[in-house]
């Protein structure tokens, strides 16, 4: 992509409203503009963040076994009253009247649907286990929302559902669950603590949030020292009884939140213990019967009587992933994005775009990145060479390649790595493969 043609609109300034540092940057980058309090458009450069996000999500859910589907945002208000939900759920909830006078919603989650579409589908326990997930904007009209997409009124969420026979096989899809999180998270290179969490409105009696530890954190969080390093993923998530161990393996280092502090746990972990914020990039639930019982789901078992499956709900905040990832990875001239979700791989710089022969050389460059399969932001801009290095920073785009007179002449381009500082002048020839290694 030449950046002459793109839609980059990046800010100077910091803007005075953005009190963290990642919401400063995805302003300041040209990622997002605010359109209404908590309510964001995704400019070009955020979307395609975004999509990478999505993607490292859609892979893990399809690995974990999970199936896509795509429901409604705007749902309508039987449903909710069905399980009890319209009127618990309180002012977080936007309520929408259209022209026929019929209560209708914008789904801040989705337990009722799913757990009625599903009905509406299955009739045996041999239709178990499933678990069906969708990647959807959610609507939360929270009463302070702040920090940019951290805590948006819309933000995107994947929402998956898990369907089981018994407590044993649902205990199962909660653990595929939860090793899929931690495969996502560090995909994403993030670095998430399981923390054991209460359930809030969801319900259930067992549930944990994935906290990405930071000063700007939300939430108060707890953990053993050993939760700093990073864990080894390699367990057969097919096999239920070793997944099980490996799950109890974690929970046995002690890690919660604030509301779920507890205190007996918390003494044994004595010294080992640290304190500090997190951001929550993820919930998973396990709640039973509570909405298969309400919204009429039951399958006919081996013996022919009815079975109510045992379910429990999976969340990942996709657009809050964002935030929290800026969090985790910028300096003081912007965002260092982790490869894996980075908007482009390349920035490829032309110094002289006034001068025919650097041109023509970093056009050449840039023909060859693309046939090379490599995604670029190519700033072919007439601006001073400041000013593109200040855009690059800013942006965090992992490799940044420059094209100036002294080294076309020379046949060598400048490679520097976003973050690591070290520039290195190397012949045309060696650029694609040293920025697809
Ligand atoms: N039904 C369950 C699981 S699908 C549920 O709604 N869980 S949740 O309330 O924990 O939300 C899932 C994730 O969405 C959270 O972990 C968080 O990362 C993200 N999230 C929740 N509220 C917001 C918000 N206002 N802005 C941005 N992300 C949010």
């Amino acid at each position: 992509m030449r950046l002459s043609r793109y839609f980059l609109p990046v800010l100077k300034e910091t803007p005075g409203e953005a009190q963290i540092v990642s919401h400063q940057l995805m302003l300041r980058a040209g990622l997002i503009r605010q359109t209404a309090a908590g309510i964001y458009a995704w400019l070009p450069l955020g979307l395609r963040v975004l999509k990478k996000i999505e993607g490292i999500v859609r892979a893990e859910q399809d690995r974990a076994g999970a199936v896509e589907v795509l429901m409604p945002t705007i749902q309508s208000a039987e449903l909710w009253k069905t399980s009890g939900r319209y009127d618990a759920y309180g002012p977080e909830m936007l309520r929408i009247t259209d022209r026929h006078d019929r209560e209708m919603l914008f789904s801040p989650t989705a337990e009722e649907l799913f757990t009625t579409i599903f009905a509406g589908g299955v009739r045996s326990y041999r239709d178990l286990p499933r678990i069906l997930y969708q990647i959807q904007w959610k609507f939360r009209d929270e009463i302070r929302p702040r920090f940019g997409v951290m805590r948006g009124r819309e933000f995107l969420m994947k929402d998956a559902y898990s369907f089981d026979i018994d407590l044993a096989s649902a205990r199962h899809s909660y653990n595929r669950m939860f090793i899929a999180y931690l495969r996502t998270f560090a995909a994403m290179g993030l670095h998430v603590i399981p923390m054991r969490a209460d359930t809030g409105p969801i319900g259930g009696d067992l549930s944990h949030e994935f906290h990405v530890v930071a000063a700007t954190g939300e939430s108060g969080v707890f953990y053993h020292e050993k939760w700093e390093q990073p864990r080894s993923l390699e367990v057969d998530a097919d096999d239920a009884a070793a997944l099980q161990a490996y799950v109890d393996g974690l929970n046995a280092d002690y890690a919660a939140t604030d509301e779920k502090r507890d205190p007996a746990l918390e003494a044994a972990t004595g010294a080992s213990l640290k304190e500090s914020r997190g951001i929550e990039v993820g919930q998973i639930f396990y709640f039973g019967t509570k909405y298969s019982a309400a919204m009429g789901l039951s399958v006919q078992g081996p013996d022919g009587s009815a079975i109510v499956p045992h379910m429990g709900s999976y969340g990942i905040g996709v657009s809050r992933l964002m935030g929290a990832i800026i969090e985790a990875s910028h300096d003081d001239a912007g965002i260092i994005w982790p490869d894996a979700v980075a908007p482009y791989r390349v920035v490829l710089i032309n110094l002289r775009a006034d001068d025919a022969v650097c041109t023509a050389a970093a056009d050449a460059l840039y023909a060859k990145l693309e046939a090379g399969g490599v995604e670029v932001l190519y700033d072919d801009r007439d601006e001073r060479g400041g000013a593109k290095f200040a855009t690059a920073d800013l942006i965090g785009v992992p490799w940044q390649v420059v094209v100036g007179p002294k080294g076309v002449a020379a046949g060598t381009v400048e490679v520097k790595r976003r973050g690591a500082g070290a520039k290195e002048e190397m012949g045309v020839e060696a650029v694609v493969a040293r920025v697809i290694s």
